[in-house]
């Protein structure tokens, strides 16, 4: 069984006594990790299946990655955007490559791709499409994330995230996911964009009605009006395949990618467009201090390479098929519901999921509840397996003891 000791406890006292408390984290203090596995200060192992919210869906220090960054860490680590460096050329060029688009702005954080995003499509409204000075409108979902800056939490519909942080960025209209009637009614003359998760994931692993984003697409190709897809999380072979856009034959007008783009090791994001859109970007009107620098770079070059090389998507497509099977073959009486697509899997129950989050941590599993009701699987793509069995045992026995 998995234990704790003065250590683990002295660890979380320190964190809890000079941090902000502004998470809830599981009592797991993680000190190592290696492909799907992490241990914990105690020695103990658990099947990781947070995956860090999918930035490490190349599995935990791959030494591909590291290797990279190692070797670039010698050489060169910043110079910011004020001097050019050798190695983001070919890190966009394969990006771009890759993803279908003909340019990229290299970020950070995700949200920093998504508020590069919101800024372009917005442009665009007023420089191409003639809407009137400050009058764009972005139509976002009911339970969408895209972030925590005042702008993505503008465009939030949970209350627990906008809370006596106003005011906040105006400019947002949200209707339901997945009603493309809805979308349609929203759409008006000053509608920039659309701007959608393929799959939502902190709203629940919530996948769309079947031909919704189809739809969705028409309906912003007859209004004149941009599609911004969120790729943040589902992107890189999440979802089984390489973008969840993919599945639905969509390429969005703008695309947002982050996470998994640096690989676990270095936060890397960007926001993809074609040449007559991100040329809507002058010299001057965006940028950041670490966006594109070479260490990152190097770190997203490296991690790309091991998504088309090891095949990632479509690992994520048998490993995802085999666990949403054998979840459902338990056939307890506490799931409502399995449902996602590859490796983004959420099991909604008749209870609070952290209840199965807590039994799951005990049986060395690390699996994390959003949402309230919902348990998410999303663990890095690599599994195999012998660790598929390990979390299909562990939810047997996990939901044997909630039942
Ligand atoms: C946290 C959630 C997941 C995202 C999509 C943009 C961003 C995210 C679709 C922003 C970030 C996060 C952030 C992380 C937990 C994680 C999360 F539960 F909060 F919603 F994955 F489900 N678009 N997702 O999912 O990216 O700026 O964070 O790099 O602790 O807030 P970021």
């Amino acid at each position: 069984m998995h234990g704790t000791s003065d250590r683990t406890r002295a660890l979380i006292a320190t964190d809890e006594r000079y941090g902000a408390h502004n998470y809830h984290p599981l009592d797991v203090v993680v000190a190592r990790a290696e492909g799907v596995w992490l241990w914990d200060v105690e020695g103990n192992r658990y099947l990781d299946c947070i995956s860090a919210y999918s930035a490490v869906n190349q599995g935990h220090c791959h030494p591909r990655i590291y290797a990279a960054m190692v070797e670039q860490a010698r050489n060169l680590t910043l110079t910011s955007r004020a001097l050019r460096n050798d190695r983001m050329p070919g890190f966009l060029e394969k990006l771009t490559r890759l993803a279908g688009f003909e340019a990229a702005l290299p970020m950070n954080t995700g949200v920093e791709a998504v508020e590069t995003a919101i800024k372009l499509v917005r442009r665009w409204g007023y420089r191409v499409k003639g809407i009137p000075a400050d009058r764009a409108e972005i139509v976002v979902f009911n339970d969408n994330f895209h972030g925590r800056t005042s702008a993505a939490i503008g465009a939030s519909t949970t209350p627990e995230y906008k809370a006596d942080f106003g005011p906040l960025t105006p400019g947002f209209v949200a209707v339901p996911f997945g009603d493309a009637d809805a979308l349609q009614r929203a759409l008006t003359p000053n509608t920039a964009a659309i701007l959608i998760e393929p799959i939502q994931g902190e709203g629940g692993v919530n996948v769309p009605p079947e031909g919704f984003l189809k739809r969705a697409w028409a309906a912003c190709r007859e209004h004149d009006v941009l599609f911004v897809a969120d790729e943040i999380q589902t992107g890189f072979g999440r979802t089984g395949d390489l973008f969840a856009c993919d599945y639905d034959g969509i390429k969005p007008d703008v695309m947002v990618v982050g996470k998994a783009l640096g690989g676990g090791f270095y936060p890397v994001s960007a926001a993809l467009a074609d040449r007559k859109l991100m040329d809507l970007f002058a010299p001057g009107d965006h940028g950041s201090t670490f966006g594109g620098n070479p260490l990152g770079s190097a770190v997203a070059e490296a991690a790309l390479a091991v998504i088309v090389e090891e095949n990632l998507a479509a690992r994520a497509r048998y490993a995802g098929a085999a666990i949403v099977q054998g979840l459902r073959a338990i056939a307890s009486p506490l799931v409502r519901e399995v449902r996602g697509r590859g490796l983004l899997i959420g099991i909604e129950l008749d209870r609070p999921a952290r209840e199965l989050s807590q039994a799951l941590l005990a049986r060395g599993v690390a699996a994390k509840d959003t949402h309230e009701r919902v348990l998410r699987i999303a663990p890095p793509l690599v599994i195999d397996d012998a660790a598929i069995a390990f979390l299909l045992d562990a939810c047997r026995q996990a939901l044997a003891t909630l039942g």
